[in-house]
């Protein structure tokens, strides 16, 4: 799924701002190494991960906090969707689907955010499910979020800020399934705190990374009182951010 760095560094999509990746697939650049520290153990690992994305993108924001409510830094490329930088060939060759976000972690890239998600939790060890049951319900909801929830909210929020045009009935349409979606979730949160199992997982990410902007979609969460307690709930987690305190405007190495 993954492309590897070696191809992908060849332009960078930000000339100015971004080292490129080492050429030679041998050798993965110094930043991408785990660094001993005294006790021997790797250091957190400041360089291992850079997000390439757009502030206002809900697919970006929810990789970025993922990163962040797990206490672990990255570096943040722009990609400049307005001047069509993500349909450009080096940036391809990091998302074949010439979408943002991507995450470069060492030599490799990850896209599709629930999937960049599922990466992180595996490697991580945060919000993740120990068993396989629990993995597997996960990933269920994973699923759900993007058939039923992100398309129908996503695609109202890029028709008010003008991005889409398409008239009433289909406006109407996407507000039909972006309510019944909430109503699903609105029952299943009355029978427990988090979405996917007893604590909070990417399944909770991904869903809170879609229902972030339901305001900015027209959607009213007051008629949803479990959605917005538990909306509440994750926002108190340690780490949490809003898009605009976890994406800068331009690009960030660390
Ligand atoms: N399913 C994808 C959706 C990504 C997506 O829709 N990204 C938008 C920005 S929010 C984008 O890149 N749009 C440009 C395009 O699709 O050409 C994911 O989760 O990564």
């Amino acid at each position: 799924m993954a492309k590897t760095a070696k191809k992908a560094a060849k332009k960078p999509v930000v000339k100015k701002a971004e080292k490129p990746v080492a050429k030679k697939q041998a050798a993965a650049p110094a930043a991408d190494r785990k660094k001993p520290v005294a006790n021997g153990a790797p250091a957190a690992d400041k360089q291992r991960f850079t997000l390439y994305g757009m502030l206002g993108s809900g697919p970006t924001y929810t990789v970025g906090l993922m990163l962040s409510l797990s206490r672990h830094p990255f570096s943040y490329i722009h990609v400049n969707l307005r001047e069509g930088q993500h349909k450009q060939p080096d940036y391809v060759v990091k998302n074949r689907y010439g979408q943002v976000p991507a995450l470069r972690d060492g030599q490799t890239y990850y896209v599709q955010s629930a999937a960049i998600l599922q990466h992180l939790a595996d490697e991580l060890h945060r919000f993740d499910g120990k068993t396989d049951q629990e993995k597997n319900r996960i990933r269920e909801w994973l699923f759900w979020q993007w058939d039923k929830l992100a398309i129908p909210v996503f695609r109202l929020r890029a028709r008010a800020r003008g991005l889409r045009q398409f008239g009433d009935e289909v406006r109407i349409m996407y507000d039909t399934e972006a309510k019944a979606a909430l109503a699903l979730l609105e029952n299943e949160l009355g029978r427990a705190e988090w979405v996917a199992i007893k604590r909070p997982t990417i399944a909770d990410i991904g869903i809170y990374g879609v229902l972030r902007y339901a305001a900015e979609a027209n959607i009213d969460l007051t008629p949803y009182p479990n959605v917005t307690a538990w909306k509440k709930r994750f926002e108190a987690l340690p780490g949490f951010g809003a898009p605009e305190q976890i994406l800068p405007m331009e690009s960030r190495l660390l």
